[in-house]
């Protein structure tokens, strides 16, 4: 089928569970792999194409297993060496900040077909124009996390598209530091932790699904996570500082008109629910990881790139602050980090061998090598992180 690649790998090559089988060595020459130029024609980059893909196919291959019809790895009948199509990777806010550089990133290393899923069809394709993505290497669909008919529809047409799905990255987020009153998504959630968790919570245990099909060797499921959602931090004791307390704002629909808009209960507070949002994001990986790693083989990971203070998602805030939080986090704190290697770290929790350990949350030293990072209390609990995930599943209407 479309996603089929051709490369040489080498033919003592194994599927990997969970980096246990495979060296990453071994897996690292398996990720060098190049197209040959039909298939990467087949792969398309413009609206009107997807949606005459989605024509043509629809019907005919909703149900298709992608596994069956796109395996991951080849032997060739003439000479048997092994060969590794290129993986498949969602990311979703891929139009702007971390997502554009992360697709930059995976899009330029020619081993993966990128899909941006974003809200904004034109706002994408300009965006992966100006920064260069090369058409073969990426594709765009529609995806609003901020209304839960969006998502499904978002996965409905992914499956309709054929594709396998061999990553996620859970990277689309909105930041309200200065709103007064909470704004609501389309099902009356508050709109920050509606779209940066429960719109990502639901995308994600549907595609679950997918990611389950696809033969591909290391699949992961990533979820972007921050410093400021972390207490047990200089930056994360910044006020507001997050707290779910016992979730009894969250469990009463987030709508703030019988219940809080804050997952708390308490008074809305833009910067705090943004705060929250993250720290529901990484409970929601250690969620995944403990329900699913051991029986999907599946990598969960989290990550805090550093401060990327340069991106959109200052946008709402005062114009002084835009002014001032670059410097300062480039001067004071040394915690800056450019759009382009930000990119390149989460980048590597795609894809790098090295990467492949489930239930982490990544950072990086100030010589830019990961290691793994200790999450608060309030973001590494288990029960809480249980709670978040069972009530979450009811706001989503998968319980
Ligand atoms: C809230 O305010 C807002 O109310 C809310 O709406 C939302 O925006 C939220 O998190 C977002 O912020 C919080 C903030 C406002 O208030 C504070 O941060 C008060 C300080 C509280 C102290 C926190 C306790 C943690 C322990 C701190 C220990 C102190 C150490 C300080 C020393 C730091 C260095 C190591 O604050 C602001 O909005 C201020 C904006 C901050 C960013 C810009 C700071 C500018 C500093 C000057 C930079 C100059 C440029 C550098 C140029 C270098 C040239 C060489
Ligand atoms: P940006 O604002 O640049 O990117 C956010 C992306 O999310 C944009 O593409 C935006 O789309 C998209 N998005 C927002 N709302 C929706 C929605 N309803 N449906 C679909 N997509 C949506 O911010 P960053 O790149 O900084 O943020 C990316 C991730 O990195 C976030 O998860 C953030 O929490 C995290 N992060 C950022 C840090 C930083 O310092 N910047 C630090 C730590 C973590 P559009 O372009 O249409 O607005
Ligand atoms: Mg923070 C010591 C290091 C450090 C780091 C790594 C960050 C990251 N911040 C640090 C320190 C401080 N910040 C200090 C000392 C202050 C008080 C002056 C401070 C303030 C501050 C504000 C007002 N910082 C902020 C804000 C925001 O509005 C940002 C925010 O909280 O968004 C939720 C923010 C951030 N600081 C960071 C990072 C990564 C952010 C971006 C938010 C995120 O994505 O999590």
């Amino acid at each position: 089928m479309a996603l089929q690649g051709a490369t040489l790998v080498p033919s003592s090559l194994s599927v990997p569970k969970e980096g246990k089988s495979c060296s990453s060595v071994k897996q690292s020459a398996l990720f060098g792999v190049s197209l040959s130029d039909n298939l990467k024609a087949d792969f398309s980059s413009s609206a009107l194409r997807c949606k005459r893909e989605l024509k043509q196919r629809s019907g005919a291959v909703r149900a298709e297993t992608v596994a069956t019809s796109a395996p991951a790895i080849r032997q060739s009948p003439v000479d048997g060496k092994k060969t590794l199509r290129k993986g498949s990777v969602v990311i979703t806010g891929a139009s702007s900040g971390l997502g554009l550089a992360t697709a930059k990133a995976l899009a330029e290393s020619g081993k993966w077909d990128v899909i941006m899923a974003c809200r904004d069809f034109l706002k994408a394709e300009r965006a992966a124009k100006s920064a260069g993505i090369s058409k073969e290497n990426y594709s765009i669909m529609h995806l609003d996390l901020a209304s839960l008919d969006s998502v499904r529809q978002f996965v409905d047409n992914f499956r309709r598209s054929g594709r396998p799905l061999d990553v996620l990255i859970c990277n689309a987020a909105v930041y309200l530091p200065t709103a007064k009153e909470p704004t609501f998504t389309a099902e009356g959630f508050e709109l920050s932790v509606g779209t940066n968790h429960l719109g990502h919570f639901l995308l994600s245990r549907l595609l679950l699904d997918d990611m389950k099909k696809s033969d591909y060797p290391s699949k992961r499921l990533i979820i972007v996570g921050s410093i400021t959602g972390n207490t047990n931090t200089l930056a994360g004791n910044v006020p507001p500082k997050a707290n779910l307390g016992d979730l009894r704002g969250l469990a009463g629909g987030l709508n703030g008109l019988n219940s809080s808009a804050m997952v708390d209960g308490g008074e809305f507070d833009g910067a705090k629910a943004y705060k929250d949002s993250k720290v529901c994001n990484m409970l929601t990986m250690q969620e995944f990881h403990r329900r699913y790693h051991e029986e999907t083989g599946i990598t969960f990971a989290s990550l805090y790139p550093g401060c990327i203070a340069t991106t959109g998602l200052f946008r709402e805030h005062i114009p002084l602050f835009r002014l001032l939080f670059p410097p300062f986090q480039k001067y004071i704190t040394k915690g800056f980090v450019s759009e382009e290697d930000a990119g390149k770290r989460l980048a590597q929790v795609v894809s790098d061998p090295s990467l492949t350990k489930s239930g982490v949350y990544w950072s990086w030293n100030k010589d830019s090598a990961s290691f793994e990072n200790k999450l608060s209390q309030e973001a590494s609990d288990s029960e809480k992180a249980r709670r978040v995930w069972e009530v979450s599943e009811k706001l989503v209407g998968l319980a």
